[in-house]
Order: C-alpha cells, then sequence, then structure tokens
C-alpha cells in the first residue's frame, strides 16, 4: 500500500512540476499510472478502464495547458473514488429493531476477527450488541468468537454442537434479538468460490435472515485474484460494502479497488492489524489524498471545478463568431453560479482592479437577470426586439423584477453581444492568445482588462 501511495505521490509530483502539459506528456503520464497500478496488483483490466478514461478527459480538456497538471491529478482522483465507489451513508440500525449484519468472505479473509472489531466499533456507538457464529466447519470457531468478545462484554451466541449452520443462524438470531440486542453480528464459515455447498449455505442463511447488510470480507493482501473472488461472491449473494482486512502489513492495495470495482460497491471500514479496536471507517477521499500525496485535495479539486465551468468549448466558440443570444446569456450566468463569488471569478479573470461594491452589485444583477431570463419564451430568448413595453410590464408583474432592470438588462446584452462581436473580428484576424479562451487568437486585453471591462458594464 505505502509502494502503491509512493508511486503514485512521485507521478503527481512529476506533474506539478512540468511547466504544462501536452498530449506527450499526457501519454507518458499514463503509462506511469498503468506501471503503478499494476504493481500494485489492481487488476489489469481495471487498469486500463481506469486509465483509458484519464486519459480521454485529459486528451479533450480545453483548459489551458497551464491549468491542465492540476486538470489530470483531478482526473486521477476523481476516478480512483469512483471506482472505490464514493462515501456512503452508514448502515441504517433502527434500535429495538431485528438488525442483521452477516459477514461473508473466504477462509482466512479475517471474518470472526472483523465480527469482533464491528461488536466493539457499534458497542461505543451506544448500541447493545450480540455477535454470532455459524461456522459448523472451523474447530473451535465458536471458541474464537467468545474469546474476542468476552473482552468488550459482548455476548456470543451460537451451538457448538449443532451441524446445521441455517438452523443455528435462525435460532441464535431469534435468541439474540429475544434477549434485547439491537444489532446481532453473523459469522460464517470461509469458503472457498468453488465450493458449491458452502456457498448454498451462504446463501440460505441471507434468505433467512435478511440481514440488513452483508459485507465482504476481503483480504487486503490479495493480488489479482481479489477480483474473481469478489465477483463470485457478488453472484452468490448480495454484497452490500465490503471491509478490506491486514492494510497494516505488505497490502499493495490493488486487490481493494479490484474487489470495489467486482462487486460495485465500496469499503466501508478497514482492518489495520489484530487487535478490536483496530478497524477504521473508511474515507475514501483522504484515503485517495494519501495516496496522491496530496494533503488539501478539496482545495485543488475545487480549484479545477473553477476552471472547468468556465470551459465551456461551445459557449467560447459562438461568442467568439458573435452569435451570443439570451440563451447564452443564460449559460453564462449558470456557469458564474456554479463557480460561486463574483468576486473569485473577476479577480481569476484579471479584473482585480474593480472596487468590491462593483462585484456585490454584480453578484445582485444576476439574480435579477436570471429571474428576467427564466420568464422569457423561447421566441423572446431567439430575438429580444419582440418584447414590447406591454410584454415588459407583464414581466414586471409575474417576476416581481423592477420594470428598469429588464430594460437594463436588454441594454446591456446588446452591449455585450456588439463586444464579443468585435473580439470574435479580432479574433480573425489572429492576434493575441491569451486569456480564457487559450489559442484561439483572441486579442491581448481580452483576458485581461478586456473582460474586466465587460464585468463593469455587467455590474451596471
Ligand atoms: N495484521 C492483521 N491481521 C488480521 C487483521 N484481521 C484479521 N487478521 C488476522 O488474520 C488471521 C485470520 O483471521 P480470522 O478472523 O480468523 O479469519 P476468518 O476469515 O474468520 O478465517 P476462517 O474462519 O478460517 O475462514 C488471524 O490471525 C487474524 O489475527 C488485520 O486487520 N490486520
Ligand atoms: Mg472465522
Amino acid at each position: 500500500m505505502k509502494e502503491f501511495g509512493r508511486k503514485l505521490e512521485d507521478l503527481m509530483r512529476k506533474i506539478r512540476k512540468l511547466p504544462s502539459i501536452n498530449k506527450e506528456e499526457i501519454m507518458a503520464i499514463i503509462q506511469d499510472l498503468q506501471r503503478a497500478m499494476l504493481e500494485a496488483d489492481v487488476k489489469v483490466d481495471l487498469v486500463f478502464e481506469m486509465t483509458e478514461n484519464i486519459k480521454k478527459a485529459a486528451m479533450n480538456t480545453t483548459l489551458q495547458k497551464a491549468k491542465r497538471k492540476d486538470f489530470v491529478i483531478k482526473l486521477v482522483h476523481d476516478e480512483l473514488i469512483r471506482v472505490l465507489g464514493g462515501k456512503k451513508a452508514p448502515i441504517r440500525i433502527k434500535p429495538g429493531k431485528k438488525n442483521v449484519i452477516l459477514l461473508v468472505g473466504i477462509q482466512g479473509s479475517g471474518k470472526t476477527t472483523t465480527v469482533g472489531k464491528l461488536a466493539y466499533h457499534f458497542k461505543s456507538k451506544g448500541f447493545k450488541v450480540a455477535a454470532l457464529t455459524t461456522d459448523t466447519w472451523r474447530p473451535g470457531a465458536y471458541d474464537q468468537l467468545v474469546q474476542l468478545t468476552k473482552q468488550i462484554g459482548v455476548e456470543t451466541y451460537g451451538n457448538p454442537n449443532e451441524n446445521n449452520a441455517l438452523k443455528i443462524a435462525v435460532k441464535e438470531t431469534k435468541k439474540a434479538i429475544n434477549d434485547g440486542n439491537d444489532i446481532v453480528i453473523v459469522d460464517t464459515a470461509g469458503r472457498h468460490k468453488e465450493e458449491k455447498e458452502l456457498i448454498e449455505e451462504m446463501k440460505k442463511i441471507e434468505a433467512a435472515l435478511k440481514p440488513n447488510e452483508v459485507i465482504l470480507v476481503i483480504d487486503g493482501t490479495l493480488g489479482q485474484q481479489a477480483f474473481n473472488q469478489a465477483q463470485e461472491f457478488a453472484n452468490a449473494t448480495n454484497i452490500g460494502s465490503i471491509i478490506v482486512t491486514k492494510l497494516d502489513g505488505t497490502a499493495k492495495g490493488g486487490g481493494a479497488l479490484s474487489a470495489c470495482a467486482a462487486t460495485k460497491t465500496f469499503i466501508r471500514f478497514t482492518g489495520m492489524g489484530e487487535k478490536i479496536e483496530e478497524l477504521e471507517e473508511f474515507d475514501p477521499t483522504g484515503f485517495v489524498g494519501s495516496l496522491l500525496g496530496i494533503a488539501n485535495l478539496e482545495a485543488l479539486v475545487k480549484k479545477v471545478q473553477d476552471s472547468e465551468a468556465m470551459a465551456d468549448p461551445e459557449l467560447q466558440k459562438r461568442m467568439l463568431h458573435g452569435k451570443f443570444t439570451l440563451d447564452d446569456l443564460c449559460t453564462l450566468l449558470k456557469n458564474m453560479k456554479k463557480l460561486g463569488k463574483m468576486k473569485n471569478i473577476l479577480g481569476m479573470m484579471g479584473a482585480g482592479n474593480i472596487p468590491d461594491a462593483l462585484k456585490d452589485d454584480a453578484e445582485k444583477n444576476i439574480q435579477k437577470w436570471e429571474v428576467i431570463l427564466n420568464s422569457l419564451t423561447q421566441q423572446e430568448k431567439d430575438n429580444p426586439l419582440i418584447i414590447k413595453k406591454e410584454r415588459k410590464r407583464r414581466i414586471h408583474r409575474g417576476a416581481g423584477v423592477e420594470y428598469a432592470e429588464i430594460n437594463r438588462m436588454l441594454d446591456q446584452y446588446k452591449q455585450m453581444k456588439k463586444m464579443m462581436k468585435s473580439f470574435g473580428k479580432m479574433a480573425k484576424k489572429g492576434k493575441g492568445g491569451k486569456g480564457p479562451f487559450p489559442g484561439k487568437g483572441l486579442p491581448p486585453g481580452f483576458g485581461g482588462k478586456g473582460l474586466g471591462d465587460l464585468f463593469k458594464k455587467f455590474g451596471g
């Protein structure tokens, strides 16, 4: 795990050091990423699926070259989170009702230990918890669980003299519930995916107990086999989540990723040692952050999202051709809302010299304009000239915006359109090239003062 993390971290550092990223560099990064994942024992197909997604998005971005670095890091982040299934709500437990959590997995994956850990986890959350073993197969299975749970004051249910696992499951669960336990955590016998009988037994137990959740316990030190194993279990039962054990050791982490992909579920907890308290709630963002070696991943992701919102290639193209409709204005406003505070946008666009009061004004105007724009019909948006006095009055009354504001918006829209047209003409002549519309030959002022002027007009 550490090794995989170190490799990813190195790769991210390498990306950040690049002054900008072009296609060749993206290809090199993809190869490095593939190597790191394969070495971490992520299943080959999954490696290619993930890196293909990243490559496609990275190649298609319209972001400025300098911003693509962060974008690529974000893509790696998003892809890892996607495969890990993101973060999910905790298991719903209704106190005083029958709540069952069923643990399944192959031999030695850590089920029994994890039953103890889960019992401890839920007990410390204030629930009355029972442990139950249905393992009629492993010698001393019942005693093992008793030993584990004794130290935390949790009672273990089971019957070492009965050899029908289903009978034990039904009878002992009933007993545990009657004894006033909120949650029964059920251990099962370890099974190989080929062991048809044991798989059938597991299905029957699931059907009889109707657990709140079936959790697949996966040994984190597993490599490529993790995928097939997890898939077989997912085919047999309704796996709701995964617990990956033994991540404290030499685990490479690839198995965990593969198991998530195979079951299309997510990791709920990780086992970080043999002791009863060594269970951690799994936080995919923190996990991926530490894998990539980025402390403040959220800030980075936010930064990239902001620049993504600005990069609406369709809109940019239309604007450059002077085709700026009221619909486009709507899109622009929506993008700005996505971006958050106007102030930041203005700052980002180099309009730093605009007084704060004006910026706040711009935000208020945007809200009003959105209301007006939403009241317009498509016909009116296509041809604002047909919006006459009487219609404006109706909008004013219907939408509760000042009459003068409607005129003001339409006026400013006209001015913006004119401005875009002249920018477009200049662009065609092939001057400039910086600013938020990179490489499209825009006039030099467009990225800085030019847009600043535009937004001054916005501000009214
Ligand atoms: N280091 C470490 N060891 C673990 C962890 N979880 C379980 N183990 C160890 O793994 C071994 C097997 O654990 P069990 O809980 O007995 O596994 P099981 O799945 O119940 O095994 P069967 O009942 O035989 O299928 C034991 O030695 C545990 O102490 C963990 O998170 N970290
Ligand atoms: Mg066991």
